[in-house]
């Protein structure tokens, strides 16, 4: 049997903040989109303690700025900072699992084919080790699945095997797709929870919603959905380092290049791609960026990589006298490998 995982971050943006400092830990945390300067904004999230203070997403500033206490911060959204922290994560689903969905920079959906309970427990130890917690929801559909990972949230886990039991009591605004005017007029024909849809006559609840609205839910309400992921198509990753000091030397540059080229071949084994296209980056100590690039023979191994790039960086370095800060080294034209394949074929 498929697996169908979801996973969905806890307090995503505000862990996000605690990592990138510390001395965030044990006070509430909440994260603003700001307007007019400052003066005005909305909370895009708040971290558990901040929950506490009943301090929540899309809540005015000012209404969290009256419930906020004198340890209570306020940050401004660092979106790089979070795609960024969540690009490892996503890593991590990747290389337990042979396909994921990717929904946003919070949540995913993957596939588990065996000991799904055991590989989710992996998954969330590995997620806690880049410094967050998640919930995991497992069930043999994306609906489900994603009810499943609310459930216990936070740091939840939950396997749904018996659809139509977990879903009975659940309220019918919890599920995704059904907005407040939807749930205003299943409430008007009596319709409270999952169970309640279940059993409705048909006809009413055609007349209450629209056909198609109608026959959707019911679908939802005996735990039916899709098990389908649709995968990201990757198209390039990338490894850039500051060098320990700035350098015009040659052979201390490709030294560098050659870290680069190793954590970038992890991912890519990880990640079970090979590669027709390698592109070195190199940044001076101006803050000037240059990149040189070549199409290649698809290839996957690190020899190959690093064999593409210093002779790029070689092309590079005759060419310019520059001093060099930062450098790196970028791959594309991926196409999956998958486990089975040999390495003989790349
Ligand atoms: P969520 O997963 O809904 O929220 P969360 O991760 O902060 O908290 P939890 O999952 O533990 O309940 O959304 C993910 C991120 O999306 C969230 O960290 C901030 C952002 N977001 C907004 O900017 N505005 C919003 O109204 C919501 C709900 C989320
Ligand atoms: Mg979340």
């Amino acid at each position: 049997m498929t697996w169908i995982g979801h996973l969905d971050l806890d307090a995503f943006f505000a862990r996000c903040e605690e990592i990138k400092n510390p001395d965030l830990k044990g006070k509430p945390v909440v994260v603003c989109v700001y307007t007019r300067g400052g003066s005005s904004g909305a909370v895009s999230t708040s971290n558990y303690r901040a929950r506490e203070l009943g301090i929540g997403s899309g809540m005015p500033l000012s209404e969290a700025k009256t419930r906020s206490n004198d340890e209570t911060v306020f940050l401004p959204v660092d979106r790089e900072y979070y795609s960024r922290r969540s690009q490892e994560v996503m890593s991590v689903l990747r290389k337990n699992s042979g396909k994921i969905q990717k929904n946003s920079v919070d949540e995913a959906f993957f596939q588990l084919r065996k000991n799904p309970v055991e590989k989710a427990r992996k998954i969330k130890e590995e997620v806690e080790s880049k410094g967050f917690s998640c919930s995991i929801g497992l069930s043999d559909n994306k609906f489900v699945a994603k009810m499943a990972s609310e459930h216990d949230k936070p740091d939840g886990l939950k396997k749904v095997e018996d659809k139509i039991d977990f879903l009975r009591e659940k309220p019918v605004g919890e599920i995704h797709g059904v907005g407040s005017k939807t749930e205003e007029k299943l409430q008007e024909i009596g319709v409270e929870r999952c169970e309640d849809l279940r059993q409705m006559n048909n006809a009413r609840l055609a007349t209450a919603l629209g056909r198609n609205q109608a026959a959707e839910l019911r679908e939802k309400a005996a735990g039916k959905g899709s098990a389908e992921l649709e995968t990201e198509q990757q198209k390039q990753m990338s490894k850039i380092t500051t060098m320990n000091e700035d350098s015009s030397d040659h052979s201390f540059v490709e030294k560098e290049l050659s870290r680069a080229c190793y954590r970038l071949h992890k991912r890519i084994e990880e990640e079970e791609k090979a590669f027709s296209s390698v592109e070195v980056i190199v940044i001076d100590t101006e803050l000037n960026s240059f990149t040189r690039s070549k199409k290649v023979k698809t290839s996957r191994t690190r020899e190959k990589l690093f064999g593409h790039a210093s002779s790029l960086l070689e092309e590079f370095m005759s060419e310019k006298d520059a001093e060099v800060r930062r450098v790196g080294v970028r791959v594309s034209g991926l196409v999956d490998t998958g486990k089975q394949t040999s390495l003989v074929s790349f």
